[in-house]
């Protein structure tokens, strides 16, 4: 008897461990975020596009970013996220990556190509991070959600 509920323990405990779809959103993504204050909000909803194509930023500044989902769909419908890529990377060969990198959330393990990115999230979610503007120069950013990146692209300029 002890011995079946200790298999039958470690069989869900497996279970939880391979179940690479969490049911339990991460903690940092929140419903209805108290904004950050000098944060850039960037929106996406389930028309599949950024409200913004072009951030401006200062070199060096630290950059807040909440990226919110205005639609109801699921992410795993219509999920969005933000990645910025490093200059010189080819947004056709990351997203070929990403996309193989579904547990993931899109984010290729262990990627050297992007300098920062939000969780992917649904409909009425939101995600917030901040990073250290990069050097001057103009930085790609995508949805990795896949083929999204065609229409969800936009520019981050650092000057
Ligand atoms: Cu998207």
């Amino acid at each position: 008897m002890v011995l079946a509920a200790g298999v039958f323990a470690l069989s869900a405990c497996n279970n939880a461990d391979n179940n690479d779809e969490a049911q339990t959103p991460p903690p940092a993504v929140v419903a209805d975020p108290e904004p950050v204050p000098g944060s850039i909000i960037l929106r996406a909803g389930d028309d599949m596009k950024f409200d913004q194509r072009e951030i401006k930023v200062k070199a060096g500044d630290t950059v807040k970013l909440t990226l919110k989902h205005t639609g109801k769909a699921p992410k795993t419908a219509m999920g969005h996220n933000f990645v910025l890529l490093k200059s010189g990377v080819s947004v056709d060969d990351f997203i070929a990556k990403a996309v193989e990198a579904k547990d993931n959330d899109y984010i290729p393990a262990g990627t050297k190509d992007v300098i920062a990115h939000t969780r992917l999230i649904g409909g009425g979610e939101s995600d917030h991070i901040e990073f250290v503007a990069p050097a001057k120069g103009t930085y790609t950013y995508i949805c990795s959600f896949p083929a999204h990146a065609m229409i969800m692209n936009g520019k981050l300029i650092v000057e």
